[in-house]
């Protein structure tokens, strides 16, 4: 799996403790790339402590800080494995929530995407109000945009087959926030499946992330993925 994080010395250890324990305890064959983008803490260093601990944790660092899309394109590249999660580093959704992106997977998409306005009584999603209605703003936007029958195209909580994400991964080319919207405009135009999943979801403390701040860029991003995805398709043979 892929954690991207930006100054996430405060927030990391408890989730990445979390993520290890889990993926221990399951078992199974596991790594967890961990992507540092130019954080200006000591985000790099609780990824070698337990990197020290578990061979299987890996750090890239990137010098400067590039965007949450480069970050997790670069984690990708470096990961290997027959599934592969991206995950916030604030664990804003439990790890144990994978099992449920799972089951989409083994069940025939190729793309698995957690979402937090699906309705299912078997989860909760704890959001503060300005950022759920910022949240349904975006989503509709998105939705207006080429994504319809998606409800939630922006929750950091993704699981693609490995061939969904070497074919993905390598085209996309939004840097900053709104990589999902064109990860997800991509996996439509390419064929891939994609299926929604409800999951527990609670907002953390700390976000880096600002409605004002930056939600002219992420919708600007959005328009520009679009226009370059619609123009790729036409010359498509
Ligand atoms: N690579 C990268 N990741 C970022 C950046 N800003 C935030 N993130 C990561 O994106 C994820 C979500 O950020 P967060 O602040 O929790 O946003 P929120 O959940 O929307 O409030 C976390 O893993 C952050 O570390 C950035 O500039 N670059
Ligand atoms: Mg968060």
């Amino acid at each position: 799996m892929v954690i991207p994080a930006f100054n996430e010395a405060q927030r990391l250890p408890a989730y990445l403790e979390q993520v290890v324990q889990y993926l221990v305890d399951r078992g199974d064959a596991w790594e967890v790339v961990v992507v540092d983008d130019g954080s200006a803490d000591d985000t790099s260093g609780v990824v070698r402590a337990m990197a020290a601990r578990y061979p299987q944790v890996r750090l890239v660092r990137h010098e400067r800080n590039s965007g949450k899309g480069y970050a997790v394109q670069a984690g990708m590249r470096a990961a290997g494995g027959e599934q592969r999660l991206f995950a916030d580093a604030d664990g804003a959704t439990p790890i144990a929530e994978l099992k449920r992106l799972e089951a989409a997977l083994a069940g025939g998409v190729d793309v698995a995407i957690g979402s937090r306005v699906l309705p299912d009584p078997s989860v909760v999603v704890r959001a503060r109000p300005h950022r759920r209605a910022a949240r349904r703003a975006f989503n509709r936007l998105s939705i207006c945009l080429g994504l319809a029958g998606l409800e939630d195209t922006q929750c950091g909580f993704k699981a693609f087959t490995a061939a969904a994400a070497d074919d993905l991964f390598p085209r996309l080319l939004t840097k900053g926030f709104a990589f999902d919207v064109e990860l997800l405009l991509r996996a439509r135009a390419r064929g891939w499946r994609i299926a929604e999943v409800a999951v527990n979801w609670t907002d953390q403390k700390g976000s880096k992330v600002g409605v004002l701040k930056d939600g002219p860029a992420r919708v600007w991003q959005i328009l520009a993925a679009r226009r370059r995805i619609a123009g790729e398709e036409r010359r498509r043979p």
